[in-house]
């Protein structure tokens, strides 16, 4: 049976406040901006791009056990949870498609409590430190994957 043609994008807290501080770290594009782009690069290579942020752990959690059975990979910006959060951790233990941990900063160039990530040792790949472009990148890889027959 073939996999869904389905993405999601999962961000953690306070991702939700791009674009009006800090943009010399995030850059000025904000969230809504950054999912516009990816749903319309998926509409092009015919992926649907569910793009959804939360600031509840739980939630993410929650999202991830749905997008088992329904999506054929998932990408996530856990933002601090990826330095806490073991319940991510497994959730994400339990997705058997192709996932990608993203951020925006290199979060290796950063304060030292950046450096644990929870969600590397469960994912397929990592991207960090393309700034908000880096979303865009990964979905045209998918979308090239998916058209592969790869995903
Ligand atoms: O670089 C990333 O994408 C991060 O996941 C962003 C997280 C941070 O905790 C991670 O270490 C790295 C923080 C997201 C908060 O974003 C804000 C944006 C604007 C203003 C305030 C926070």
């Amino acid at each position: 049976m073939s996999r869904p043609n389905k993405v999601v994008v999962l961000n953690g807290p306070n991702l939700n406040l791009l674009g009006t501080r800090e943009p010399e770290i995030y850059g000025s594009d904000t969230l809504e901006m950054i999912a516009e782009r990816c749903r319309q690069l998926g509409d092009r290579a015919g992926i649907e791009v569910r793009f959804l942020q939360s600031n509840d752990e739980g939630k993410i959690v929650d999202w991830i056990q749905e997008a088992i059975n329904t999506t054929s990979a998932l990408v996530i910006n856990a933002a601090a949870y990826t330095h806490t959060s073991v319940a991510i951790h497994d959730a994400l233990r339990a997705y058997p498609g192709f996932k990608v941990e993203l951020h925006i900063s290199n979060s290796h160039l950063r304060e030292s409590f950046r450096h644990v990530s929870y969600v590397a040792p469960a994912v397929d790949a990592v991207v960090a430190g393309l700034g908000a472009r880096g979303y865009e990148h990964v979905i045209d890889l998918l979308a090239d994957w998916f058209a592969q027959g790869k995903l």
